[in-house]
């Protein structure tokens, strides 16, 4: 269920309103970024977007539709996007990344359309982060794409887990950039440790944070990744619990917005947060959903990934993200009716190697079809090469809740095919054998002989050891 209330971040309200109105701006602004920018809604944080590309360095999307994501991303945080400015590029300028003209441009851009913030679609380096402020002034706030994703991660972090990596990930991406504008900037807005109140970019540690040395913010780092450290432990030891009960883990992974939370809702009785937001879960939840075969797999819905995700991030969020990576099978949620599908599908398939997870078994649940138009053969086209081209696909719809069932017979017959194969005869007195083979594993053929129960199906190679004393030989 779509449950915009619940994007409150922790103080101030997240406003929303203007977002189609903003988006339309952002469409009929495309080609002449001068025309028609000024929003009539009343100024809080009005941005300033800003996307690079340099030619022989071609992102995963356009430059146009990465801007469009980061006003989206812009949207999420509660920013509102007055202008947006591009450039094409051969090589970046080291100092400044655009050319010294085009930086001129932005800087009388922002000040035309009263911009209190400008966001670099890319992430800069500390100079340029440095050369960029001084051009454009005190006044105005410079952040880039991964600090704007950060201040979303801040402003959904729910658990304890989720804040400390947050916060781990926003020292180490600050600690290089702490400039005396920063703290000032800070400072100006109000900022304050943790609180909304700072202004997107400065949430989380705010202005307190900001004025320690880099010394004591070093201190802080290690202290949260000590912190970290329990946590993963605490982590380790639930998985080894869950594996001695030898459940299998279905992690759903997936762009951010292709559904996975919806899914999640779909298959069980989950109450997790879906939205239409970028990044809308952080936490993982684990539910137990119960498969065709009467086996029951514990599915695990966590953070969304994007393009251009920042490694910090990544890295921060290993606790998390060993959900991932320590799954049985991947269930990849992809949005079908996504025009960067295919784009979004490689940016996961990014993350999944990064976090060497590359290579696990993948279900891909082909989600949004019922914004698809089959009547339409351009569209059924894109739904029949999706098929073919991602494994183990399945059409589904976990808004209206269809194609479920096929979804979980695909993830049944796909487990079944991990498990190794058993023939054994049980004696009878060993009947909880039996009775683990029904809980955990499939059961192909199942016959009471005189000397014991005789099963042919298959088990989770961890529980197969001491079948070995038992195989059937028919000679017997
Ligand atoms: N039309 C349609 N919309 C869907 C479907 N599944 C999800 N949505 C919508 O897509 C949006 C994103 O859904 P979520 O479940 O929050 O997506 P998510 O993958 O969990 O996103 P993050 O947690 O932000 O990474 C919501 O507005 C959902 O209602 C579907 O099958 N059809
Ligand atoms: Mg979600």
């Amino acid at each position: 269920m779509t449950k915009p209330e619940s994007f409150q971040s922790t103080g101030s309200t997240v406003h929303y309103a203007n977002r189609d109105q903003d988006l339309r701006a952002i469409q009929r602004d495309r080609d002449d970024p001068w025309d028609g920018l000024v929003s009539t809604a009343p100024p809080d944080e009005r941005a300033v977007l800003v996307g690079v590309e340099i030619t022989n360095r071609p992102g995963l999307l356009t430059l146009e539709d990465s801007l469009t994501e980061l006003a989206l991303l812009a949207d999420t945080a509660g920013l509102e996007v007055v202008a947006r400015l591009t450039q094409r590029l051969n090589s970046p300028h080291p100092a400044t990344l655009m050319g010294s003209g085009k930086l001129e441009e932005l800087v009388m851009l922002a000040a035309d359309v009263d911009a209190n913030v400008v966001i670099f679609d890319d992430e800069l380096s500390p100079r340029q982060q440095r050369e960029i402020e001084k051009a454009l002034g005190e006044e105005i706030k410079l952040i880039d794409r991964t600090a704007l994703i950060l201040d979303i991660f801040a402003r959904h972090a729910r658990t304890r887990e989720g804040a400390v990596q947050v916060e781990l990930a926003q020292y180490e991406y600050r600690l290089p950039r702490l400039t005396r504008a920063w703290t000032h900037l800070a400072r100006q807005a109000g900022g304050r440790a943790g609180g909304a109140s700072g202004g997107v970019g400065v949430r989380g540690p705010g202005e307190t944070q900001l004025e320690m040395d880099r010394q004591e913010i070093s201190r802080r780092i290690a202290f949260l990744k000590r912190q970290l450290e329990d946590i993963r432990k605490q982590r380790k030891q639930h998985r080894r619990q869950r594996r001695k009960s030898s459940m299998s883990v279905a992690a759903l992974v997936g762009y951010t917005n292709a559904g996975k939370s919806t899914l999640l809702n779909a298959l069980s009785d989950a109450d997790v947060i879906a939205a239409d937001r970028l990044f809308a879960t952080l936490d993982p939840t684990t539910r137990r959903v119960e498969l065709p075969s009467g086996h029951v797999v514990l599915f695990t819905d966590t953070v969304g990934f994007i393009q251009k995700l920042p490694t910090t991030l990544v890295a921060a969020f290993r606790a998390t993200l060993e959900e991932v990576t320590e799954a049985d099978i991947l269930i990849h949620v992809v949005d079908l009716s996504h025009a960067n599908m295919d784009e979004q599908v490689a940016a996961v398939e990014e993350v999944l190697e990064e976090l060497h997870a590359g290579d696990k078994t993948i279900v891909t649940a082909l989600n949004k079809v019922d914004q698809i138009d089959l009547s339409d053969p351009a569209q059924a086209e894109r739904l029949s090469r999706a098929l073919d081209d991602y494994p183990n696909a399945v059409p589904v719809s976990a808004l209206h809740k269809t194609g479920l069932d096929d979804l979980l017979a695909k993830v049944d017959a796909t487990l079944r095919h991990k498990m190794v194969p058993v023939d054994v005869l049980i004696p009878y007195a060993q009947g909880e054998m039996v009775a683990l083979i029904h809980e955990h594993g499939f059961i192909e053929q199942e016959e009471h002989t005189d000397a014991g129960t005789h099963v042919v199906g298959r088990l989770p190679v961890e529980l197969a050891g001491p079948y070995s004393d038992y195989w059937f030989d028919s000679e017997n």
